[in-house]
């Protein structure tokens, strides 16, 4: 007996928006942030993000926030790393872009609270398009709870901690 294969369409990219007055189409999935416990200072927003035209991600602003870097993560010398991204965070058209623990990120520092578990914390997205055309993104990110972390997270992470957190 065969299971009956469902051919995949191909997916020509349907550009929603042609000629027009180009605002990068962008799509936010599941958008959350890790909690924090008392007294730290820094923690990670998540989520993937999905262009219908080439465009970027330039920076991020939340209120729960003193300083907000998108941040990449790379190996270097054998310990994982987390540098901000100069130029910001590049989104290929069509192609859904994850930000995950141990992957890129949105890094909140200077926390001036908590986040706890079921909070939300607004995030704004600052996108910008290949013509240059900006603009912003609402986003509402769902605090989930410290450890219910993907499993590749690399544990307590302590450069999110600052120390020799380069900005
Ligand atoms: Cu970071």
């Amino acid at each position: 007996m065969t299971t009956p294969m469902l051919r995949s369409m191909s997916l020509s990219l349907l550009m929603l928006c042609g000629a027009a007055a180009a605002q990068a189409q962008v799509t936010v999935k599941e958008p959350w942030v890790r909690g924090t416990v008392a007294g730290q200072k820094a923690t990670g927003a998540f989520m993937t993000l999905t262009s219908a035209t080439d465009a970027r991600l330039v920076s991020v602003a939340s209120p729960v926030a003193g300083l907000v870097e998108v941040h990449e993560m790379a190996m270097s010398n054998g310990t994982m790393q987390m540098r901000a991204l100069p130029s910001g965070l590049a989104l290929p058209a069509g192609k859904p872009v994850e930000l995950k623990p141990g992957g890129y990120h949105v890094m909140l520092m200077d926390l001036k609270q908590p986040v706890k578990a079921g909070d939300s914390v607004p995030l704004k997205l600052l996108i910008e398009g290949a013509d240059k055309a900006r603009q912003t993104i609402d986003v509402t990110a769902t605090v989930q709870a410290l450890g219910a972390a993907p499993a590749k997270m690399p544990a307590p992470m302590p450069a999110h901690e600052h120390g020799d957190h380069a900005h």
